[in-house]
């Protein structure tokens, strides 16, 4: 039998005994799908290719439930890509007003799933904190199957970090945006005075007007600067109201339940709508800067704002700014 034969042996055997086997050394790389301009897959050649990015004393803590001490897991120096280079390399497909409205799903070891909003990545610093890490205290990581370790340097437990990282998928809300439509025909959508807010996933559902959000916790975000892709900048802005990770505790959400594969969608009647990973409400220290706003700069909305508008301080652009909020859904 000549060689090339027994190699070609060799490898159809190991494919028989090991069916979709991910241990194959040249399986170990990072597939970049979903709504991209090209789809990618990086080795760790490639990734090493890229702009590297260190963060230093990232604090690991366990998740925890209610009353349970903080347990700490290490503290770690990482070096890696960010989360955000390796989406711009493949190139975001959605842009303008349809960008708000995407989550990029990172899975690792085992199908693990943490939903990240692409407000978090692209407008917030969450984004400058997000690595895709291949060395750990000046190590290589381990992975297994994928890559490296997703670090999320801003939260508050590790939660979101996962080991062997094989996919970035970019998905969008199914939601059908009529807004240029509606602009070209100068049609206005009524200011609403209820929203609807609803948990996907247990299928309750709470109607909330103005009174109700009055009675809520009140979150105070002062200086959010609304500055606009498509607008340009529109000013600095202090909103009060209440804050999402309140409505969602309202609706009976766990905020210790240690999930991070969920996102709420915030959304118009005129189908503007966005995004924010349960991560970012729940576990970020950045976390309490995403206000359900019924004032601005202390007086009640504008009608063209209606009853309640979203606002976000760490936003360097004003895309999860969603006027006229018709929908709050928990996905
Ligand atoms: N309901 C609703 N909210 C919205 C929008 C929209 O079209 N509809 N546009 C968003 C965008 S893309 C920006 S930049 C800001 C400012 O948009 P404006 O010029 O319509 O005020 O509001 C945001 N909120
Ligand atoms: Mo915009």
């Amino acid at each position: 039998m000549s060689a090339n034969l027994l190699k070609v042996l060799i490898f159809v055997l190991a494919f028989i005994i090991f069916p979709f086997s991910q241990s194959f050394a040249f399986n170990d790389s990072l597939a970049v799908t979903g709504d991209v301009k090209k789809a990618l897959n990086l080795s760790l050649a490639d990734l090493k290719e890229m702009n590297p990015f260190h963060i230093a004393n990232v604090t690991m803590l366990k998740e925890r439930k209610p009353g349970e001490p903080e347990v700490r897991v290490g503290v770690y120096h990482f070096k890696g890509v960010l989360l955000r280079d390796i989406l711009e390399k493949a190139g975001m497909k959605h842009v303008r007003k349809y960008e708000p409205g995407v989550y990029i799903k990172v899975i690792g070891e085992g199908g693990r799933e943490v939903i990240f909003s692409f407000g978090e990545i692209f407008y917030s610093s969450i984004g400058r904190s997000t690595l895709i890490a291949y060395e750990k205290d000046d190590r290589g990581i381990y992975a297994g199957d994928g890559i490296g370790e997703l670090v999320v340097a801003t939260d508050l437990r590790s939660g979101r970090s996962i080991k062997g990282v094989r996919e970035i998928r970019v998905e969008r809300v199914d939601i059908k945006m009529n807004v240029y439509e509606e602009n070209k025909k100068n049609i206005i959508q009524p200011p609403t005075s209820e929203l609807i807010l609803t948990d996907k996933r247990t299928n309750k559902s709470l109607r909330i007007g103005l009174e109700e959000l009055k009675k809520m916790d009140v979150l105070n975000v002062e200086d959010a600067i609304l500055t606009g892709d498509c607008v340009g900048f529109h000013g600095v802005y202090s909103f009060k109201g209440t804050a999402l990770r309140s409505l969602l505790e309202r609706i009976g959400v766990d905020p210790l339940s240690g999930t991070y594969d969920r996102y709420v969608v915030v959304s118009s009647e005129n189908g503007f709508s966005a995004t924010f990973s349960f991560g970012e409400i729940f576990n970020s220290r950045l976390s309490d800067n995403i206000v359900i706003a019924y004032e601005k700069d202390g007086k009640l909305l504008s009608s063209e704002e209606a009853f309640a508008m979203s606002a976000v301080r760490e936003d360097s652009l004003g895309g999860r700014s969603v006027k006229r909020i018709s929908k709050i859904e928990i996905q």
